[in-house]
């Protein structure tokens, strides 16, 4: 069991402790505050190409009202049966079959929706609708109502991204059903990208979702234009190629409380050098193909496959094709409690 190494006397000493739930630091602490941050996760590539028809299938199985939010998590070989992608994040694949919906609800997690398939599944939330477009990245901040939907007629399929392991380990978790399918709408359609996401702002702006940015849905067309004309205006950064975060119009910080999110953008050929941080992070491919090396393991990814790549591991891209790569990380926690760190290679 455990001290196995220690002498008989120690472990005898040891046995006297243990029922009075008293335990030796001394045989711990390499472990506690190791020399450098070690991974429980493990590094792994989701094809989308394998997943798409299970989640299909799923659709067949039960419906997205029965099942309140029919999504097949994207769970860490390393945390079986934890609902986790990372150490510290959630990630899923949600399907919306035409003409369905999924009810009203609200929860202190904060969520990300990121758009795979589909151009007529919309989410409302707080009291705004928007109808998402594939790339688009869209906002629910914690304890707002929100409900989602499909007018098209075809499936729509969006990644969750969720800061659900981080609010389980300060066990504060809350949920609340809304009762009814749709929770009442109270503003037009766009009101809050005109108001907030144009570079103006209301005189007396803040945000009415706290401290997430009051803009809920970034469309992805102008995203992708902000990147090729950076890009073409300025040499990447030799370890985050061209990178822009997704920032809150009211702060300039992230758009997330809790999640960091950007998409970086490589062009054909173009490689990173390697990098470690402490954050952990979760990697969506919406356009392109290449190769992503995380710690030992080399990954080739296509479009909309998604990578996760846990905490302080080197990590390097190369593109063979022009990559529009978006993340999502704790990194916004790092920040604000003093512990992200980051180191650059030169090769
Ligand atoms: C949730 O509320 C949604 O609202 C998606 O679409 C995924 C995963 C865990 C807990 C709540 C949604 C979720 C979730």
């Amino acid at each position: 069991m455990a001290y196995e190494s220690a002498s008989p006397e120690r472990r005898a000493y040891y046995d006297k402790l243990t029922p009075l739930s008293t335990a030796p630091l001394w045989e711990v602490l390499g472990t506690i505050v190791p020399r450098e941050p070690t991974s429980k996760a493990e590094s792994h590539l989701w094809r989308y190409d394998a997943l798409r028809p299970l989640l299909l299938e799923a659709g067949s199985l039960l419906t997205a009202r029965e099942a309140e939010r029919r999504v097949l998590v994207l769970e860490n070989p390393a945390y079986v049966g934890q609902s986790r992608t990372t150490s510290t994040l959630y990630a899923g694949l949600q399907l919306i079959l035409p003409g369905e919906t999924a009810p009203a609800h609200r929860h202190t997690p904060s969520a990300l929706r990121f758009m795979i398939e589909g151009e007529q599944g919309f989410t409302q939330v707080g009291g705004e609708r928007t109808t998402m477009r594939e790339g688009d990245f869209v906002i629910t901040p914690p304890w707002a109502w929100h409900d989602h939907g499909n007018e098209g007629d075809g499936p729509v399929i969006w990644m969750d991204g969720l800061d659900i392991p981080i609010l389980q380990y300060f066990e504060s978790v809350f949920s609340d059903p809304y009762g009814e399918e749709q929770h009442p709408l109270s503003r037009p359609e766009g009101d809050s990208l005109a108001r907030y996401g144009q570079g103006l702002l209301p005189m007396d702006a803040s945000s009415p979702y706290g401290m997430a940015s009051p803009i809920f849905n970034y469309p992805y067309d102008r995203t992708r234009e902000a990147l090729v004309r950076s890009a073409q205006g300025a040499e990447p950064d030799p370890h985050l190629a061209t990178t822009l975060r997704y920032s809150n119009p009211i702060d300039g910080g992230w758009a997330m409380p809790a999640m960091a999110t950007w998409m970086t953008h490589l062009t054909r050929g173009q490689s990173t050098l390697p990098m470690r941080s402490t954050d952990s992070q979760v990697m969506h491919v919406v356009e392109g193909r290449g190769t992503v090396t995380v710690g030992e393991q080399t990954f080739t990814f296509g479009p909309k496959d998604v990578v996760a790549l846990p905490s302080w591991q080197r990590r390097c891209l190369v593109a063979s094709e022009d990559c529009f790569l978006f993340f999502f990380s704790d990194r916004a926690v790092h920040e604000k409690l003093g512990f992200y760190r980051e180191q650059r290679f030169s090769a």
